[in-house]
């Protein structure tokens, strides 16, 4: 089989495992992105996440992980759905990844294995290794480089079709593929509305998020005391504030994936409301979801904290 046919049946077959968007980078070392981690890093714009100083050189180095790697494909799975936070002041906000019934890490893992599992009975010598965000790659920077999308002022990856409430992941593979070429097009232009957006100021510069602001760390990684100054602007799970207001996010592509529609029981509720569930309560609730990440004492003082600034 020759790259570019093989190149065409990955394509075809990530429509059908339900991926919005399929791409091909050479498989390199990261030498300028490694500048840019490496200063971020060392200005501490990590907040406590030190696993991403433990696996520094991995992140910009994919041969550490799978020497014989060639080609990675990056892959997007679309999780927006037609709904919006509700912008009352009593009602809790959970991120629009975290609305469903599945935690988004088990829902693509399942689509990878058998996509894999196609791609290496094609040819006896083809291996490949899948992660999604839960290996040390940059997702963002292969998705910019399999030209899926560009980086927005947010960080975040845009793609200019279907904006950017999407999740990434890739597929390592040996085999070299018809490369796809990064969008050259400045996406963001002379736009400001992310940066005045953002509740805390997280967005110090232009395509640079300091975590310790960032509200999605504060409710999701901090396993610690939030600073006083931080304002959640009631969000007590994630935030979604800079995608919101991003005029790509025009709110016409939704995923078709069911699992990612907000539930019931936790959309648009009251800060009262959920403050009400039991530890018991919320293990139960949010078995299998993401929000389970951040425990019920991470629960508990978001909502605490959101309470205090009604
Ligand atoms: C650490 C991390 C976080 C941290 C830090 C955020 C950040 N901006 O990196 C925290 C906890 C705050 C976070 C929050 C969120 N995250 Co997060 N996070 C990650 C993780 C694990 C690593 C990202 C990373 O490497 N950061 C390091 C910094 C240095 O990277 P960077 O900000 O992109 O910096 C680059 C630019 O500054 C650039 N640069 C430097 N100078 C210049 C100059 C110019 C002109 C340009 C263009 C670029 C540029 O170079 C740097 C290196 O490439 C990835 C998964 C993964 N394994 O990659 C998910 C990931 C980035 N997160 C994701 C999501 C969904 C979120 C949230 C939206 C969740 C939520 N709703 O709450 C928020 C968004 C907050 C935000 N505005 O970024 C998705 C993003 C999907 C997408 N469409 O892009 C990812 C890819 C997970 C996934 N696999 O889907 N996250
Ligand atoms: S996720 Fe929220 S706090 Fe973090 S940069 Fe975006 S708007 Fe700011
Ligand atoms: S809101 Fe504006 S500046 Fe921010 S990412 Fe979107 S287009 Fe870029």
């Amino acid at each position: 089989m020759d790259k570019l046919t093989l190149s065409h049946f990955i394509k075809q077959k990530a429509k059908d495992y339900g991926f919005a968007l399929c791409g091909f980078a050479k498989a390199e070392v990261l030498d300028k992105e490694k500048i840019y981690l490496s200063k971020w890093l060392s200005e501490k714009k990590n907040a406590g996440m030190e696993w991403m100083n433990n696996s520094f050189e991995k992140r910009v180095n994919p041969f550490l992980i799978f020497p014989e790697a060639k080609s990675i494909i990056s892959l997007a799975y679309v999780y927006d759905t037609p709904f919006e936070h509700s912008e009352d002041k009593n009602i809790a906000k959970i991120s629009r990844y975290a609305w469903g019934e599945k935690d988004y890490h088990k829902v693509i893992k399942k689509k990878l294995k058998p996509f894999c599992a196609e791609i290496e009975s094609l040819l006896p010598e083809i291996k490949t290794r899948a992660y999604v965000d839960d290996g040390p790659m940059m997702d963002k920077v292969w998705a910019i480089k399999s030209g899926i999308g560009q980086q927005g002022k947010h960080t975040n990856i845009i793609n200019p079709e279907i904006g950017s409430f999407f999740f990434l992941c890739e597929i390592l593979i040996n085999i070299e593929l018809e490369y796809d070429k990064p969008i050259e097009a400045d996406l963001c232009k002379s736009c400001m509305l992310c940066i005045n957006a953002c509740p805390t100021g997280a967005i110090y510069d232009e395509y640079k998020v300091d975590a310790n602001l960032c509200i999605s760390y504060q409710t999701i990684e901090n396993r610690g005391e939030i600073p006083p100054e931080i304002n959640l602007d009631n969000w007590i799970y994630g935030c979604d504030t800079c995608q919101d207001v991003c005029p790509y996010n025009s709110r016409n592509i939704f995923t078709e994936d069911k699992r990612f529609y907000p539930r019931e029981e936790i959309f648009n509720k009251s800060v009262d409301e959920l403050s009400k569930l039991s530890e018991e309560e919320f293990n139960k609730m949010f078995e299998g979801t993401p929000v389970r990440r951040t425990k019920y004492a991470g629960w508990v003082r978001n909502l605490k904290k959101v309470k205090e600034s009604l």
